[in-house]
């Protein structure tokens, strides 16, 4: 009985580090004046990194590279800027985003089981 109760208290706990605490590791990249593209992994359910900060009036060019072969992954939608592309498997995709003001822009495939944002400082 109680072996039961404490392996009900381990899956709580997992369950609130994997949706509350739970943070992709480096996932701060932060975009110099001379450096306007970054790489974003696709893999394990996670966008590596999954936060992008990047200076504001800046176009940013975000490399993908999807290693992931489920459909989940196939595809990066940004609905603030209507812009959804198809990562091939194994290859880079470039996605250009324009300049930005400051804020908050989210990116997600079509589930949003994978989710980033990129912040505009
Ligand atoms: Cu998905």
């Amino acid at each position: 009985m109680l072996i039961i109760n404490l392996m009900g208290l381990g899956l709580i706990i997992l369950i609130i580090w994997w949706f509350w605490l739970y943070k992709p590791k480096s996932t701060e990249v932060s975009v110099e004046n001379d450096n306007s593209e970054i790489t974003v992994v696709v893999d394990a359910g996670v966008y590596q990194p999954a936060y992008i900060s990047s200076p504001e009036n800046k176009a940013l060019s975000i490399n993908f590279i999807r290693k992931d072969a489920s459909p989940c992954a196939a595809t990066v939608i940004f609905p603030d800027f209507d812009i959804s592309a198809d990562l091939p498997l194994n290859k880079s995709l470039v996605v250009e985003l324009p300049a930005m003001d400051k804020g908050e822009y989210a990116f997600h495939c079509q589930m949003k089981m994978y989710s980033g944002t990129v912040v505009v400082k």
